[in-house]
């Protein structure tokens, strides 16, 4: 009996002990989200961040939606400007540019076509726009009916098809998103559509921000999983500073690795598209419109263009910049330690127009041969061009440069500031022997073209030397 005693007591004394403990330990936690200050982010953490980016160099800009439908005309005459500010330019009201929307219907929209055609073309990463200033979705929103899925005939998500396409082929999928909305009432839509200014805008803008746009980012980023956030419309006079730091914090709590313009903020200098420099502006690279930075940067930029005069479509738009100007922007961009992000602007249909197609595929050809001095390359410390019709790249952590000429070379050419390896190779690009060349100290390299060289590289749009530049090579001035 004494041993039952025993055992009831301890066992008794074991559950109390362990009760004890508990009321001792207090209940695990769970781990506080860290909070992370995006804003703060280290330099390393930085260049991890947008390496692939800065390696890509070349992207394609598409501007697609409801503006495609009247595509530049408006009551049977040309809309004054760009194809897709006619609802501004034109002052069509809010509910006449509607039916714009309910009449989009791009039927032989083929997403993975798309893709391929910017594959081929050399393009490594895209951005569209899930929102122009307009307004209307391209994405199935669960915050709007004004959207591609719920307003148009159409009823697919062409952001979900080319999100998946991207995935496929392999290339980045981004997207362009503006801050300005000329749809939604607290963004001013009355002012944009010829109406009358609204009230206490400042109170309104702020909660569209908080309500509208940001429920919008989080669902784009979960449904489509960008690599790229492209804002535009950050000159709203209601956007403010601090509202541009809070977007910029969002989108990367959204998805951390996510590389964000500077037009999330109110940093940007016009179309010149870089920061101002007494500033703490949000954003990882600048963002030069329709022009390319006269040198180089310690910030990060992206030239974007058209090849037209409209980002949106337009019928009477012809005024398309040759294949040639095209390359040579792509090399002066490189050269000078930039991305190149080159528009086309879809029709209603969802065709690329034939002259872009045109450019793209004659782009491709070149940089078929010549891409290597296109990618992972950064601005040379030798000065990135020679006169006006020579750039040059360097293939990053190497001592590989390249020499792109813009002008057919004669039976020789010079590199005023490269000095090759002694006994290395030079090569033209589409030649597949060494060139002989002769360096002269103070004058630097020549480089003889025989003309089957040149007969092998055939029609060009510009002719691209690789030399492995020695050691004790003095860099210079431009
Ligand atoms: O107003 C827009 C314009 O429509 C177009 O989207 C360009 C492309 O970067 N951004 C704004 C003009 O600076």
């Amino acid at each position: 009996m004494r041993t039952l005693h025993v055992l009831v007591l301890t066992a008794f004394l074991a559950v109390a002990c362990k009760e004890k403990q508990k009321e001792q330990k207090p209940e695990k936690q769970p781990a506080e989200k860290e909070t992370v200050n995006y804003l703060e982010e280290s330099e390393e953490a930085f260049d991890q961040r947008m390496a692939w980016w800065r390696d890509a160099r070349f992207g394609m800009f598409i501007h697609w939606g409801a503006y495609a439908v009247p595509a530049g005309r408006y009551e049977g005459k040309e809309a004054k400007g760009i194809g897709e500010w006619i609802m501004y330019n034109a002052k069509i009201p809010v509910d006449v540019y509607e039916e714009y929307a309910k009449q989009f219907n791009p039927t032989e929209f083929d997403a993975e076509a798309w893709v391929s055609l910017m594959k081929k073309a050399g393009m490594k990463y895209l951005v569209i726009t899930s929102k122009h200033h307009d307004g209307f979705c391209l994405w199935d929103s669960k915050i709007t009916d004004y959207d591609i899925v719920d307003f148009s005939p159409y009823g697919k998500d062409v952001l979900k098809a080319l999100s998946d396409a991207c995935k496929a082929q392999g290339i980045k999928f981004g997207l362009y998103h503006s801050i300005m909305d000329w749809h939604h009432p607290d963004s001013h839509a009355d002012t944009y559509a010829g109406g009358e200014p609204s009230e206490n805008n400042e109170a309104r803008f702020a909660d569209y921000l908080e309500n509208y746009l940001k429920p919008q980012l989080k669902e784009l980023v979960n449904a489509y999983d960008p690599t790229i956030l492209w804002f535009d419309g950050e000159w709203e006079k209601e956007f403010t500073h601090e509202q541009g730091l809070a977007l910029y914090e969002y989108v990367r709590s959204l998805k951390p690795e996510i590389i964000i313009n500077n037009r999330v903020d109110k940093g940007r200098q016009g179309m010149q598209g870089m920061n101002r420099d007494d500033s703490d502006y949000a954003g990882d690279f600048g963002t030069p419109e329709q022009e390319i930075l006269d040198g180089t940067s310690d910030f990060d930029w992206e030239s974007c263009m058209t090849m037209n005069d409209t980002w949106g479509y337009k019928t009477d738009d012809n005024n398309w910049k040759s294949s040639e100007t095209l390359i040579r922007n792509l090399v002066d961009v490189a050269a000078k330690g930039g991305n190149y992000l080159l528009n086309v602007g879809p029709d209603a249909l969802g065709n690329i127009p034939d002259a872009s197609v045109e450019r793209l595929e004659d782009i491709g050809e070149w940089i078929k041969v010549n891409g290597e001095a296109i990618y992972g390359t950064e601005s040379p410390d030798t000065g990135y061009k020679q006169g006006e019709n020579i750039r040059f790249t360097r293939k990053k952590g190497t001592p590989i440069y390249y020499a792109v000429s813009f002008e057919k070379p004669g039976k020789r050419i010079r590199f005023d500031h490269l000095k090759p390896e002694e006994g290395s190779e030079v090569l033209l690009l589409g030649y597949d022997e060494p060139l002989e060349w002769k360096y002269t100290e103070g004058e630097g390299v020549t480089v003889s073209v025989p003309r089957k060289a040149l007969r092998a590289v055939g029609s060009t749009k510009a002719w691209t030397f690789k030399i492995k530049v020695a050691e004790n090579n003095t860099s210079s001035e431009q």
